[in-house]
């Protein structure tokens, strides 16, 4: 059955394509009507998706589909498991064009970054799927006479994820990938936002050969599917990537019955420029984390803390590249894509107009904003506030910086630290001795010199600590695998 239109696949901006119809996968059925409409971001009387708003009954089938199908799933060798994924990633990248058009429609990032996501989304599943060929435990010596020990890595069964709106194909394949490889079958909650991403996955894995009942996807709310995935009592783990107040709470309801969580939630992620660094290039690794992806993404650049030498040079090329990220439709090569909806354009709106009320200087950017044509914010940077102002304490989600001087390096350390968040924090420095230091005091999961405190490798651990995860397992590289394992230690006596 076909699920996205045919007309979703053309490139051509002028064209008004049809919307792509999502359906739940269920069991290998593309099933439930397409009522919930999703406009496109950038052109507001574009209806992009129709897709099923899922009801408990819908999750508890889909779990149940995935129940009966991971057993058979589990005994597949572990490289037949992987050349499915592997397959899923070259359909993935045949796809690409139409893909990444149907992503910057329903999300509102460039058509360079969906481009970009959906190679990356490919280039997970090729990770992983090699990963079946790849060692899954030691060989140890044992004290006993005539004994071995090896250690393996089971799969745990079936495993739940809810995934946000921001990376709509990337998260899912990065949670999917590691547990499907394990030998786990899938339930997946993709964001309301953004059904066809989700639904191009998961067609990957289904021409590719997946089993059937071994990846299922419930579209719908979180209150209601979502919900029900973390109180089934066959799930046995929940990876999640999305807001702190939504991932605490689906924590006590998974930690309440004892199964397995993964929290990767919000982030203040800060970057702290010294005196020796070089303020152009500073200020364009700011940007770059501060407004690439429309600054919505929760590694984002939100803060930034300057020594007084470099501050106002530092400051002047910051505004200056500010006003090149022109906000636009992402299909039309706009170098900034449109906000994501307009509740999030309202939440940007709300904060920077707050923090000018508050005394804040705003040097680039607009509170004022119209979103009636599109919802395109202008990046915003702002300077002139005190420490604990909310624009330096709450996350927004959007393209929008703060800018704050500190005396000196340890005091810039305190302050970069000083959040109640620890996703990511870079430094910009010429040296090694202050970076290397840095390093290892940020409290941050993920530490970048020099570079954007978005963007990551997939082959490197991803995750944070406070309140931006649960600091127990990580995502991507090879480590994603433990979150959806448990180890066994045999010994074995010939
Ligand atoms: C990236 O910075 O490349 O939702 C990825 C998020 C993160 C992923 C960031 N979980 O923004």
């Amino acid at each position: 059955m076909t699920t996205l239109a045919a007309g979703t696949a053309t490139t051509d901006s002028a064209a008004r394509p049809q919307p792509g119809l999502a359906r739940h996968l269920i069991d290998g059925a593309w099933t439930g009507t397409p009522i919930t409409e999703r406009r496109n971001p950038a052109r507001p009387h574009e209806i992009v998706a129709l897709s099923p708003a899922g009801t408990a009954e819908d999750a508890d089938a889909a779990v149940a589909a995935a129940v009966r199908a991971q057993p058979a799933w589990a005994a597949l060798p572990a490289p037949a498991r992987g050349a499915i994924l592997l397959k899923a990633a070259s359909l993935l990248e045949d796809r690409a064009t139409a893909v990444a058009a149907d992503l910057v429609r329903e999300e509102g990032k460039t058509l360079a970054e969906a481009t970009g996501e959906v190679k990356r989304a490919a280039d997970v599943l090729r990770f992983f799927g090699s990963l079946g060929w790849a060692p899954s435990g030691d060989v140890l010596p044992s004290g006993l006479p005539g004994t071995t020990i090896t250690t393996r890595r089971e799969p745990l069964g079936v495993f739940a994820l809810i995934t946000p709106w921001n990376f709509p194909i990337a998260i899912p394949a990065w949670k999917a990938a590691p547990a499907l490889v394990a030998g786990n079958a899938v339930v997946l909650k993709p964001a309301e936002l953004t059904p066809l991403s989700a639904t191009h996955l998961a067609r990957a894995l289904q021409d590719a050969g997946l089993p059937t009942g071994v990846f299922n996807v419930v579209h719908g709310s979180g209150r209601v599917v979502g919900e029900a995935f973390a109180r089934d009592e066959r799930v046995a783990g929940l990876s999640f990537t999305g807001s702190t107040a939504v991932g605490l709470h689906l924590k006590g309801v998974l930690d309440a019955r004892r199964a397995r969580v993964q929290l990767e939630m919000g982030g203040k992620n800060a970057v702290l420029v010294l005196g020796d660094a070089d303020p152009e290039s500073a200020a364009a690794v700011v940007a770059a984390g501060a407004f690439g992806l429309t600054g919505q993404a929760c590694t984002a650049t939100s803060r930034v803390y300057v020594t007084p030498g470099v501050r106002e040079a530092f400051t002047a090329a910051l505004v200056r590249i500010a006003g090149e990220y022109a906000p636009g439709d992402g299909l039309a090569g706009a170098r900034m894509g449109a906000v994501v909806s307009e509740a999030q354009f309202a939440q940007d709106a709300a904060a920077v107009r707050l923090a000018v009320e508050r005394g804040a200087e705003l040097l680039a950017g607009a509170h004022d904003a119209d979103p009636t044509g599109g919802l395109f914010f202008p990046p915003a940077v702002l300077a002139g506030m005190a420490e604990d102002d909310p624009i330096v304490t709450e996350e927004v989600f959007g393209p929008v910086v703060a800018v704050l001087e500190v005396p000196d390096y340890e005091a810039g350390l305190a302050a970069v630290n000083s959040s109640r968040y620890g996703l990511t924090a870079g430094i910009c420095t010429d040296s090694l001795a202050l970076a290397t230091d840095f390093a290892a005091r940020a409290q941050a999961g993920v530490v970048k010199v020099n570079r954007p405190t978005s963007g990551l490798d997939l082959n490197a651990p991803f995750g944070g600590v406070k309140d931006s995860s649960t600091n127990t397992f990580r995502e991507q590289g090879r480590s994603a695998v433990e979150f959806y394992t448990w180890g066994k230690t045999v010994y074995l006596g010939v």
